[in-house]
């Protein structure tokens, strides 16, 4: 018997928290599981690719090369198509959702939205990237997936996660019974449990903002960047600024050790930068349950009704006592400014 408990193991032994179910979205998240071994596999190698398939961009089997967030997004929707349990799903990579006609998925039970890559633009200075999975009960009654599946509100997931592929390859999720953490272990190619019942620290001294957007952030974030920066002792200030532009990567980190990350309405960005449904959601999903909070600076995410499979939101989320101390500052600063 091993010391350990593998993602397989961990996922069969919950599977009474789920009365009703009979083994799909075990099967599911096995599914997930074996796609990230194979993704993670060309991550950990990705550059040499393009060293190796230097010669008419072929690599050394002659395979044509590939975007890597290309090739991560066909792995899982190959293993979402044949797994039998996903009747379509949305990508990031994708313009439109992506039904699964074929007979042994158009009746499968879930639908799931996932951001195959996200940070790829990381890759190139090898830089923590992540995959990150949202998954929900389908509401259409017949035939493949339709739209409306895909646009239920966040608190109608039934799983989330993502896979930050790091120093170590890890994958967390949650099915809403807390939040639970894998590491995979390359000589067995198992994801062993490492990080059992995740739980955010209710404060820290890290807050993750592109400060670059500063002269553009509200007046409320403008006035909290300038409050962590203060001299005192007392509250642990000034706080340290950690940003590596990968969203999985800054609130694994926050998650861990406590923190706050936000992507606000910018000038770039007017409504945000990140994808309500398949980066907001999930992420919202896993801090909650770890005890966070994650809203827009105005609403819980998780609260909001998707109109657009694209949609993008502003998003603030990690420790409670931090997050509510920059809402504290949005409510004091834009409310004075909205009633003047
Ligand atoms: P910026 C990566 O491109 C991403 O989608 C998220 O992972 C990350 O949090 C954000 O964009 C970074 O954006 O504008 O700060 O580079």
């Amino acid at each position: 018997m091993s010391n350990f408990t593998t993602l397989n193991e961990f996922i069969l032994d919950r599977q009474g928290d789920f009365p009703f179910a009979s083994g799909e979205l075990t099967r599911l998240l096995n599914d997930i599981g074996v796609a990230s071994k194979i993704v993670n596999k060309e991550v950990r190698r990705a550059g040499l690719g393009n060293i190796l398939g230097k010669a008419g961009n072929n690599n050394i089997q002659g395979e044509e090369q590939q975007k890597l967030d290309v090739y991560a997004n066909n792995e899982f929707i190959n293993v979402f198509k044949y797994g039998g349990e996903v009747c379509g799903i949305a990508s990031e990579e994708n313009d439109d959702f992506l039904p699964f006609e074929h007979p042994n998925s158009r009746d499968g039970k879930y639908v799931v939205a996932f951001d195959p890559l996200d940070g790829s633009s990381n890759i190139d200075v090898n830089v923590s990237i992540g995959t990150i999975f949202s998954i929900y009960r389908r509401i259409s009654t017949e035939g493949a997936a339709h739209l409306e599946d895909f646009l239920q509100a966040g608190t109608k997931q039934v799983a989330a996660g993502y896979v930050i592929y790091g120093s170590s390859t890890m994958l967390v999720y949650t099915t809403g019974k807390g939040v639970n953490g894998f590491t995979l272990e390359p000589s067995i190619g198992e994801f062993c449990l490492s990080h059992p019942n995740i739980k955010m620290p209710e404060d820290g001294r890290l807050y993750s903002f592109n400060e670059g957007n500063y002269n553009t952030f509200s007046k409320g974030l403008q006035k909290y960047c300038d409050w962590v920066k203060e001299e005192d002792p007392a509250t642990g200030r000034p706080y340290s600024c950690r940003y590596i532009a990968s969203m999985v990567a800054d609130i694994h980190r926050n998650l861990i050790k406590g923190g706050v990350f936000c992507y606000p309405a910018t000038a770039g960005s007017p409504k945000g930068k990140l994808r309500l449904i398949y980066e907001c959601n999930p992420m919202a999903f896993i801090v909650e349950q770890a005890g966070g909070i994650a809203t827009t600076g105005h609403e819980r995410i998780l609260d909001i009704k998707p109109s657009q499979l694209h949609q993008r939101v502003p998003a603030l989320m990690g420790s409670k006592n931090m997050v509510n101390k920059v809402l504290a500052m949005i409510e004091q600063f834009e409310k004075v400014k909205v009633d003047n």
